[in-house]
């Protein structure tokens, strides 16, 4: 049988029939996308408190919002395979982000400009705590054009029926527009003239662009002569978001915020590195433009993202019950289609995040929500322990499959750090160049997690400090290489730099492992780093936990917590 894989992720345009070139940002596999999946019955990588459906393949997280006290949230789903395809918005809710129950399919291909897929979207509190969705549909000539949908019943907190006005679309790819590069409309803010706003993600040749629309009543929309902001050579700009944070606190504000004491985070998920990246910047009113504080272009290597590992499509809302933004963003799998197909599932949400302005004002800190903290459960706790150079030691008393691990590290001296070459500019090739096997001096320490008993599977989280001439650098990694047994696995060693002082602050890691994940926030939530593995030893019981040091020097352990997790209850 011929296979039809049609095109990789943002390399080439996809012929889609009716002789128009469409470009989907998604590997294409159309044998697939309607494949009926045979139902594995073991499941090793299924995560107990992630958020995933019964089956078949998920991806962006869309709309999320909080509406009469409950949680929505939204996301791309296949309901016919575990392959990208048959797009729809798929709806779960819940009163705590953690369990959740699903619903019917909230928006899904019914009128000619979304009968070729619903694609992805954010929703929007209109006043009168009316919400309202606009998403990408894939019109009968295969353009990307934007849809409204409401609410079919606002007094039903669950909203479960949403209706598309017959104005749809309320915004079509015209005047240079680039019809299969016109998608994904952020959540609306309204500027002081009292009139919303807008951004779609977009590019012209090579450069990026977040297109401005405007409007007064929701449904009819003009694009601004100019975009919000763009930048060469970045190709395709997907899933923009846009947002303000306070500068001195971490309460989060509502999307329409500006002034003084706020600044704002501009987000793109980049379709040519599938890596989500933001800047910091003030929003100008006057000329309805982002300006980044440090001139940010997405492009010049030393950008800020919020994940240095597998992350993508992500979207934030204002939680108003808790004064808190939240993030939410899509973890894809590291396997092969063909395993997809076989476990009859791909794809799992990332646990929703808080995010606010570090107090630097230089990038944004990320922690996972309290409310998982709800799923503790049989709590270990060490106190200054020594982790001397060359150790291994095992956490035990922990279900080291389903777990919530948070390492403190002191290190008295930085004195006998490796001194750093300035040539080491990126640090995700640092880390793989100097990964957890390699000594160091001070460091790689940390953790060993989703490991075998013996140890011939790991996924290692670490620290290395480094001297360059003055200060400190740490870098802060994630080693998968050694993390499966199994072959034809992305196996990718992840890296960031941590921009904290080790000798004030001391070293600060938590992992929430789930059985196939690994999220980790280093420093607090300055650097955060997700990896996907998929162990073949390293399951169930048979998952074990360590913490290493394979440096010269000794380092103490300040504090370890760790927690088994209890599962989210999901029903579908
Ligand atoms: N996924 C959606 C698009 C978006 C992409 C399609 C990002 O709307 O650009 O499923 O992952």
């Amino acid at each position: 049988m011929a296979f039809t894989v049609v095109r990789f992720i943002g390399l080439c345009s996809l012929l889609l029939g009716y002789g128009v070139h469409v470009e989907a940002s998604h590997l294409v596999i159309l044998h697939l996308q309607s494949h009926q999946n045979t139902t594995a019955t073991h499941q090793p990588y299924r995560t107990g408190y992630h958020f995933q459906p019964a089956k078949n393949w998920i991806n962006d997280p869309n709309g999320p919002i909080i509406y009469k006290g409950i949680y929505h949230l939204f996301y791309q789903y296949n309901p016919y395979g575990a392959v990208w395809g048959n797009i729809v918005w798929a709806h779960a809710t819940s009163t705590d982000l953690v369990n959740w129950v699903h619903h019917e399919i909230a928006i899904k291909p019914s009128i000619d400009s979304d009968i070729n897929g619903c694609w992805s979207g954010s929703a929007t509190i209109l006043p009168g705590d009316k919400p309202a969705i606009l998403y990408t549909g894939i019109d009968p000539q295969n353009r990307q054009v934007q849809n409204l949908a409401v609410p079919k019943n606002l007094s039903d907190q669950f909203l479960r029926e949403w209706i598309k006005p017959p104005q749809n679309p309320v915004m079509t790819p015209i005047d240079g527009i680039n019809a299969s590069s016109f998608r994904d409309p952020s959540t609306a803010w309204k500027g002081s003239d009292g009139r919303w706003r807008v951004i779609i993600g977009s590019k012209i040749d090579q450069q990026g662009k977040a297109i401005l629309y405007r409007s007064k009543d929701f449904i009819h929309w003009v694009r601004a002569q100019h975009p919000l902001h763009s930048s060469n050579n970045t190709g395709m700009w997907e899933c923009p978001d846009f947002f303000p944070v306070s500068v001195n606190s971490t309460v989060g504000l509502d999307t329409s915020v500006n002034g003084p004491s706020v600044k704002h985070v501009l987000k793109m998920s980049l379709n040519d590195k599938l890596h989500d990246y933001y800047q910091i910047g003030t929003y100008d009113l006057k000329m309805d433009k982002f300006v980044p504080v440090d001139n940010g272009s997405f492009n010049n290597g030393s950008d800020l993202r919020y994940d240095y590992g597998k992350f993508y499509a992500s979207k934030t809302f204002f939680d108003s019950s808790m004064k808190r933004r939240i993030l939410w963003g899509w973890i894809n799998e590291s396997d092969s289609e063909q395993v997809d197909v076989n476990k009859g599932w791909s794809g799992v949400q990332a646990i929703p995040r808080n995010l606010w302005l570090d107090k630097t004002g230089k990038q944004v800190v990320q922690w996972p929500i309290e409310e998982i903290e709800k799923l503790h459960e049989k709590p270990i706790d060490w106190h200054n322990t020594e982790l001397k150079a060359g150790s291994v030691l095992e956490v035990l008393g922990v279900t080291a499959s389903q777990a919530d691990v948070d390492v403190s590290f002191d290190l008295s001296t930085l004195e006998n750090a490796e001194n750093m070459d300035p040539s080491w500019a990126n640090p995700q090739m640092l880390c793989s160049e100097k990964g957890s096997s390699v000594k160091g001096s001070l460091g790689p320490f940390g953790l060993l997690v989703l490991a075998s008993k013996g140890l011939e599977e790991q996924t290692a989280i670490f620290f290395r400090v480094f001297k360059p001439e003055k200060s400190f650098v740490v870098l802060m990694c994630s080693d998968q290489s050694r993390s499966s047994l199994g072959q034809d696995l992305d196996k990718t060693t992840y890296g960031a730099f941590l921009d904290v002082d080790p000798l004030q602050e001391g070293l600060s890691l938590r992992s929430l492992i789930d059985h196939s994940i690994v999220e980790s926030f280093g420093g607090k939530g300055k650097a955060c780093i997700t990896a996907r593995v998929y162990p073949e030893l390293a399951i169930n019981e048979n998952v074990h936990l360590f913490v290493f040091n394979n440096g010269t020097e000794n380092v103490r352990i300040s504090k370890l917590k760790a927690w088994s997790m209890k599962k989210a209850q999901i029903t579908y």
